[in-house]
Order: structure tokens, then sequence, then C-alpha cells
């Protein structure tokens, strides 16, 4: 048996040079397993809990030495001697001793962070790669990218109010192209922000960060950048975006309002918001995805914006339904997504690992959505490592869909580079279509 003989956890740095932690599982066999933890910026409320020691001499407040100890010590002594292949009982173990809810007592970044290092072990110990190990045989897909090219919100200190704007490479017909195609946008739209004087300064998560005036303005720079590029805009590339309005939420500072609060101080109410996005969408009809349009608490927002964009029955001929995606509003959790299932609202989901903190919930919320053909978008955080356990996943699940940031940033392009040589791992047997992603509107 490959049983789990020593685990040891450290405080290493993300991509925004804050505390994160890192994990060491070793077999009896001395094969070594090693994950390192994501962090965001724009949190749901519903996240579940990441431990960090508020220590205000260290990392202003930000270190995770206690996350550290935990796994060191409570976490090893219970996980040791544990066949290494018992993902769903490690899992369950480290949530029984945990005791609550939001795993906030030993950290949602310590257990998360054992449960990703104990399944690399296993992979390595039978010499596979990780999507094959968690896969299994008949894993194929690639996923397409939803690549970040724009930043705003509170990933960039701009005047952008929504947080990302990603394109999708919907036209290529393998992944090593889909890259290039986007990755050529990127170029293309670097020099046009150079040719209109335009920052090209880059924000969290590698995307480009310009004092823009309007969503229209920059949903048209991007279009140009696209088309300037040689792809038509939606046919070859279509355009994603995520509002992340519970930060809008916030700075309205009421429940179901919202402020655009870099543009904007007027407050307007969740059902102008929805007006706001549905006139977007009939502006934009190269726009394909809409992430976090409404905020985590506004149920009932999202319920009229589904109505409106989402059944085929009120798409048009001239327009397909948009895909949904629930960010906050799921936290990767298979009690908001039972909410969201029960009252049709949005088409699809974000899955971020740590905002439920083990890899078996992860994966038993990816088969839910998929069972009830909700789109699923496997996404980094915007705080990363060099971990590249979000593009193993994405194939061995069949996510077919893709949020890693943008074509810039080594801890954005480890997730792409790694897809690659997944592709190539894959030989002939690759597939990378956009049917396979887009189940949910299609
Ligand atoms: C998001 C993510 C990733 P953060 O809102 O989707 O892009 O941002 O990690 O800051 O929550
Ligand atoms: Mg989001």
């Amino acid at each position: 048996m490959a049983s789990i003989t020593h685990i040891h956890a450290r405080e290493i740095l993300d991509s925004r040079g804050n505390p994160t932690i890192e994990v060491d599982v070793v077999l009896n066999s001395s094969v070594l397993g090693r994950a390192a933890v994501p962090a965001g910026a724009s949190t749901g409320i519903n996240e579940a809990n990441e431990l960090r020691d508020g220590d205000k001499n260290r990392y202003l407040g930000k270190g995770v030495l206690k996350a550290v100890e935990n796994v060191n010590t409570e976490i090893s002594e219970a996980i040791i001697g544990h066949s290494v292949f018992n993902q769903i009982g490690i899992d369950q173990t480290m949530i029984e001793l945990d005791n609550t809810p939001s795993k906030k007592r030993l950290g949602a970044n310590a257990i998360l962070g054992v449960s990703l290092a104990v399944a690399k072990a296993a992979a390595n110990e039978l010499g596979l790669p990780l999507y094959r190990y968690l896969g299994g045989p008949g894993v194929h897909q690639l996923p397409i990218p939803m690549a970040n090219i724009l930043n705003g919100g509170a990933h960039a200190d701009n005047t952008v109010d929504i947080q990302e704007f990603m394109i999708m490479p919907v036209g290529a017909t393998s992944y090593r192209e889909a890259l290039r195609h986007i990755t050529e946008v990127f170029h293309t739209l670097k020099k046009l922000l150079k040719e209109r004087g335009l920052n090209t300064n880059i924000g969290d998560e590698g995307g480009f960060a310009p004092n823009l005036s309007s969503t229209d303005e920059t949903i048209a720079l991007i279009t140009e950048a696209i088309e300037k590029a040689g792809y038509q805009p939606k046919q070859d590339i279509a355009i994603a975006l995520d509002a992340a309005a519970s930060e809008m939420t916030h700075a309205a500072g009421k429940p179901n309002t919202y402020q655009f609060w870099k543009s904007s101080k007027n407050i307007i109410s969740s059902e102008a918001m929805v007006t706001y996005w549905t006139e977007l969408l009939n502006r934009h009809k190269t726009i394909i995805s809409l992430e976090d349009p409404l905020s985590e608490t506004d149920w009932e927002g999202w319920k009229l914006l589904t109505e409106k964009v989402c059944a085929p029955t009120h798409s048009t001929a001239s327009r397909r339904p948009i895909q949904l995606v629930g960010d906050d509003l799921f936290v990767t959790n298979p009690t908001f997504l039972q909410k969201g299932l029960k009252h049709n609202i949005a088409n699809a989901i974000l899955i971020k690992l740590n905002q439920i903190g083990t890899l078996s919930e992860t994966l038993n919320v990816i088969r839910m959505a998929q069972t009830h053909r909700y789109g699923v978008v496997l996404s980094h955080r915007s705080g990363e490592t060099e971990d590249t356990t979000i593009a193993h996943l994405a194939v061995a699940a069949g996510a077919a869909q893709i949020k890693t940031g943008s074509l810039s940033r080594s801890d954005r392009l480890a997730k792409y580079n790694e897809l690659l040589r997944i592709e190539e791992d894959l030989e002939n047997h690759a597939s990378f279509n956009k049917a396979a992603s887009f189940y949910n509107i299609e």
C-alpha cells in the first residue's frame, strides 16, 4: 500500500507578493506530491475560510503561519498512515477534524493544500500525469481558454468598472492554435493601446489596465484588436466578461443596489442593473459569457436576468442565449448550486478549489453542474502561484472551459503552458471544440 509517511507545509509567496501555503506530502516509497494554494481579491462572502495570522508585524497581517502549523501538527497526525489513494476519506477526515461549516478552525487554505498534495503524490506514485489520475483513461477534452486581456474593478487601479474583459477562441480547432489566436489578439491590443497613447501596464491577472471611459469603449477596442489580429469577432473569438458585481454592491453600500464606482457616483437598483446588462448584450453580439453580473445576495436579480438572456425561447434567430456564470453566487458549493438549479438561476458555474477547500468536494460540485447541463469553468484566483493543478483538473473533469488569466505573467502562463504539454501527451486523441464547452447554450 502506498501510504503517507510525512506531511510538511511552508509559507511561500503568491503572485501579488502575499504569503500563501505550500504543502509537501511524502509516501513510504519516497514519492513526493507538492501543491500551493491560491488567494482571491474579490472574494465571495460564502467562500470557505482562508486562515491568515492577522499579526500586523508580519506581512501586514497576511502571514499564514497558523495554517502551516495546523498542517504540520493536527492534520499530519490525522492523515499520516492513510493510503494516498483514499482521497475522499482523507478529505472527509480533514473536514471532520475541522468541524466548522466554513473550515475556519484549521483553515480552508491548510486543508486544500493537503488535499491537492495528496492527489499529486498519488499520481506520481502511479507514474501518471495528474489529469490522467483524476480523469481516467477516457479523458481527452482540452478546455477553451477564457483569457483575461483587460483588467479593471478590484484587480487594477484604473477607471474601468468591470473586473475582467476576456476573449474565448471559439473558432480554433486545437488548444495549441487557440492559444496562438488569443496571444495574437493580446499583442495587437497592446499595439492599439500604445497608438492611442493609453497605458500598457498590466493588472493582477496580466491583462492591460488602461484608463478607459466606458464598457462600450472597452469592448469596441477589444473587438478592433480581434479584427486587426485577423480574426472574426464572435465566430473566431468571442468576448466574456466578469463584472464581479458583488464589489459594486459593496461600493453602493446597500444590498441589491449597485454602483459603477470607478466611473459614476449613481446608485442603481437591481432591475436597472438587469436592464443595463440586457441592453449591453443587445449592443454587443460578440459577448458569449457573463460572470457575476449581479451580486451574491441578489438572487431575484439573477433570476430575472437568467429569464431574459439564458432561455432559448427568449433568443432570436440572430442571438444565441448567453452563458451566465455564477462565481460569488455559487462559491463552488453544492448548497448554493442546488439553490440555483432549483430556481433556474444562471447556466454555468465558476469552479475555484479554494472556495470550497477540498479536491473531492470540488469534483462533486463539477459533477452536479454537468449532470444538470450547467457549463463548468475551471478558474484560477487573482493571487496565484506556479502550481498548475487547475490545468489538469480542467481536462480531468471535462470542464471544457478554463479561466486562468492573461497571456503574460508566469503565474498565468504556467497553466496555459501545462495545457500545451497535456495536449502533446494526448497525441492525436486530444479534442478541442466549442460544442463540448457550450453544451449549456448551444
Ligand atoms: C474572479 C477571480 C478570478 P478573485 O472573480 O473570478 O479572476 O478573482 O480571485 O480576485 O476572486
Ligand atoms: Mg469572478
